[in-house]
């Protein structure tokens, strides 16, 4: 760990909790002081002593379009000159609704919120309350952010630094959460069949990011949906994630599932704090103020987060066509970084759904958490440092997923396979 690290992250650990403000940034699973970040632009992240790294964490995947995208600074910079925040309603908060509702046939009502979190916790409250059903149902190692009800079997950090529950959850809420492993067709059915008629909501990652990478299998994602409508269960997408990652739209549009209810985040901020739950007029219209369900936020569809995210969502609107080319690239590193551990005779398994990725250092196949769990996190960790080194900035975990925007060129491609070669050397 360099000098300048360590001195910065002692002072922050003297006045924020770890150090951090998101357990993730500590590094901690890769045995080291995080590294303080200065700025960024395009696909490169810039440490506080000036090195550059070619970013794939992408601030967890909101960058898509790259860091400090110019139209989408100068949008910031034109709207905070008008004020910052009101608490009264806005146009750029309509406009993002019906951006969003143009691109989600499943969505006719949106509610913005500061964070994927807040999405979530809205979208299962707002489940119980229509169905007046206290259950609900999620799978391991998705995570669905740090609400009581789903931090349980939690992926992302809960797994990362192996705290799946959390203390301070208590147990009368733990045991409303029933958690199920991803893409087991057989424990969704029987689950279904014994408590089909008390589940308020199953939600789920759709693709999973936060195990690492883990796509869903043919017929889970039908099968879930065939059931829960068939139970009068509200299904939940949680596409914090994917929405905006694949397509002009969900990774519901692509499979042509469409959920009760989506919760969405990262990429529809542009880079600022938002989230937000979108769905069928019938189930939310039950949100206060129309309905009974109750729901806020001071920040929530702050006008300067619309418009950084409006901004990022027109520039992807513009390249409709190019997401083609974004999950081509991303196929072809995968690829070379599988062919360079073969040729090494390292045991690995690259999870890849379009643009995102996971190195998983074991044989696989990784389908679920307890497949994930059996990778060598150890040989991660190495592999992490050496990457590092090498300036190329991985996500510090081996359950989180990589990320490539449309800011990554060829030569960056390249310059990552040089890194991996230098890498794999002394692995
Ligand atoms: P936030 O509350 O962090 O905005 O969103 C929570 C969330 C909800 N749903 C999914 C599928 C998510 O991936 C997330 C947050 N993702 C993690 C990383 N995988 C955020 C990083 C962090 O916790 O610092």
């Amino acid at each position: 760990m360099n000098k300048t690290t360590s001195i910065h992250f002692s002072k922050a650990s003297r006045v924020i909790s770890g150090g951090v403000n998101s357990p993730v940034r500590a590094w901690k699973s890769v045995g080291s002081s995080p590294l303080f970040v200065d700025r960024a632009r395009g696909s490169k992240i810039y440490d506080v002593d000036g090195r550059a790294y070619i970013d794939y964490v992408l601030s967890w995947g909101p960058m898509i379009l790259g860091h400090a995208h110019p139209k989408v600074i100068a949008a910031i910079r034109a709207a905070v000159k008008e004020g910052t925040s009101f608490g009264a309603p806005t146009r750029p908060e309509t406009s993002m609704a019906e951006v969003i509702a143009s691109a989600f046939p499943s969505i006719e009502r949106l509610r913005m919120t500061s964070s994927g979190t807040e999405a979530a916790m809205t979208a299962i409250r707002l489940a119980r309350g229509y169905t007046g059903r206290k259950l609900i149902a999620k799978f391991d190692g998705c995570y669905h952010g740090h609400s009581d009800s789903v931090l349980i079997k939690a992926g992302s950090g809960p797994t990362t630094l192996g705290i799946p529950g959390s203390p301070g959850v208590p147990e009368d809420i733990a045991r409303l959460t029933l958690s199920l492993p991803y893409n087991d067709l057989d424990a969704l059915e029987k689950t279904i069949r014994r408590y089909g008629s008390k589940l308020a909501a199953i939600i789920v990652e759709p693709v999973a990011g936060n195990m690492g990478v883990v796509s869903p299998q043919k017929e889970f994602l039908e099968k879930l949906r065939t059931l829960t409508a068939k139970n009068g269960i509200v299904l939940i997408f949680d596409e914090v994630i994917t929405g905006f990652r694949f397509a002009f739209g969900g990774y519901q549009n692509l499979i042509g599932i469409k959920p009760d209810l989506t919760c969405l985040g990262k990429i529809i901020g542009g880079g600022l704090p938002v989230g937000a739950v979108g769905g069928s007029k019938k189930i939310m219209e039950r949100l206060a103020p129309t309905g009974d369900v109750y729901q806020a936020g001071t920040l929530s569809g702050n006008p300067v987060a619309m418009i950084a995210g409006l901004t990022t969502l027109n520039l992807l609107q513009a390249k409709k066509q190019s997401f083609a080319s974004l999950d081509k690239k991303t196929g072809q590193l995968c690829r070379a970084m599988e062919e360079m551990f073969f040729k090494k005779g390292i045991p690995v398994c690259i999870n890849r759904v379009f643009s995102m990725f996971t190195v998983f250092f074991q044989e696989g196949p990784v389908v679920n958490l307890q497949t994930a769990l059996q990778s060598d996190t150890k040989m991660f960790a190495r592999f992490f440092h050496g990457m590092l080194k090498n300036g190329i900035w991985l996500a510090p975990s081996q359950y989180e997923a990589g990320f490539l925007s449309f800011a990554h060129t060829e030569n960056d491609l390249q310059k990552t396979l040089e890194a991996c070669t230098k890498t794999l050397r002394n692995l």
